[in-house]
């Protein structure tokens, strides 16, 4: 049995429901399934499975805006309403969601990435509903289960920070994740492959920017990079990043867009990386076929403007899995 795991049960769609795919939306389309059902067995075809990570423990250790423990219910009743342009080919489930209020960080973020294992073993694709940015360690781990130690799993990262922050005095939180994945890369002798989009400069300190000078595995682009560069220029550079990897793990921290786009979050951005071109370059990625699992994260429902962040967050949701169903046809 999944320790902290709930499956959801209650339905998240109130409008009437009908059969007919051409008028349908993800509410009525969206599947449960339970993931500690002993029957299951791995599922053929494309299937993507929605799970919640119910923690903004790590905001609240990063003397952060908490919050974002209400994401996944706001992303899901936004997704719901939605459009379904997808047929019978493609099945979505709700797994259900991480949950533990008493739980420690790290218990949670273990549980997450036992059942994000399970997910991969029955062939479903996971998309990880956050939380704060703790969400992504948690994930991480659970992809990197289905790998051997010298496999390499890279990370793409739409992020104002780089949540590189060491970790040894304040212990894990919502801005160390990715140096946790470094330190564990580093311990099992892997390159730590990580490219992050959206960096601002006014938000990270002249150690983090040491911290990935020194480091060889990691690039970026700032927000202003972003815009000068414009859509071709940045998919070359992502490309460039892709060429060498075989599998990638995208997460996406709503803290990037500014905060016109996205409001409820922990950190408001004032600049931002504009949404239309973020959703351009997230194709792109999708595109490459080797997106393994995507999560987002920091949508804070106490803080967000009549739901515009949590809006966003599930309309990144509908492009991302139409493209990553187009890109997965015929894979076994
Ligand atoms: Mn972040």
């Amino acid at each position: 049995m999944l320790a902290d795991y709930y499956p959801s049960s209650t339905p998240y769609y109130h409008g009437a429901i009908e059969d007919d795919l051409y008028t349908a939306k993800w509410g009525m389309v969206i599947t449960f399934l339970d993931l500690n059902d002993d029957n299951l067995v791995p599922f053929e075809g494309i299937h993507f499975g929605l799970i919640g990570f119910k923690s903004d423990k790590g905001v609240y250790i990063n003397n952060g805006r908490v919050g974002a423990v209400e994401g996944p219910r706001e992303i899901r009743s936004q997704l719901a309403k939605l459009p379904w342009h997808l047929g019978n080919q493609v099945m979505v489930y709700d797994v259900g969601n991480i949950d533990g209020p008493n739980r420690s960080l790290e218990q949670l973020q273990t549980s997450l990435s036992e059942a994000i294992k399970r997910m991969c073993e029955l062939n479903i694709v996971p998309i990880v509903l956050g939380g704060g940015h703790e969400t992504a360690y948690g994930h991480y781990l659970g992809l990197r289960q289905e790998l051997s130690v010298d496999e390499e799993l890279a990370v793409i990262n739409m992020d104002a920070h780089f949540d590189l922050r060491p970790y040894d005095k304040t212990g894990p939180n919502s801005g160390t994740g990715f140096r946790q994945m470094f330190d564990d890369d580093l311990l099992e002798n892997r390159v730590f492959n990580y490219l992050v989009l959206g960096i601002q400069e006014h938000n990270n300190n002249l150690f983090l920017f040491d911290f990935v000078a020194r480091s060889k595995g990691i690039q970026f682009l700032t927000g202003q990079d972003i815009y000068q560069m414009g859509y071709q220029r940045v998919c070359q550079k992502i490309d460039a990043f892709l060429e060498n990897q075989s599998r990638v793990y995208l997460t996406i921290d709503m803290d990037c867009f500014s905060v016109g786009s996205a409001p409820g979050v922990s950190a408001i951005q004032s600049l931002g990386v504009d949404p239309n071109l973020a959703i351009l370059l997230l194709q792109h990625i999708a595109a490459s076929g080797k997106l393994v699992g995507f999560d987002i994260v920091e949508v804070s429902p106490p803080h967000d403007i009549d739901k515009h962040t949590a809006n966003l967050a599930a309309t990144f949701i509908f492009y991302l899995v139409q493209i990553m169903a187009q890109h997965s046809y015929g894979k076994p």
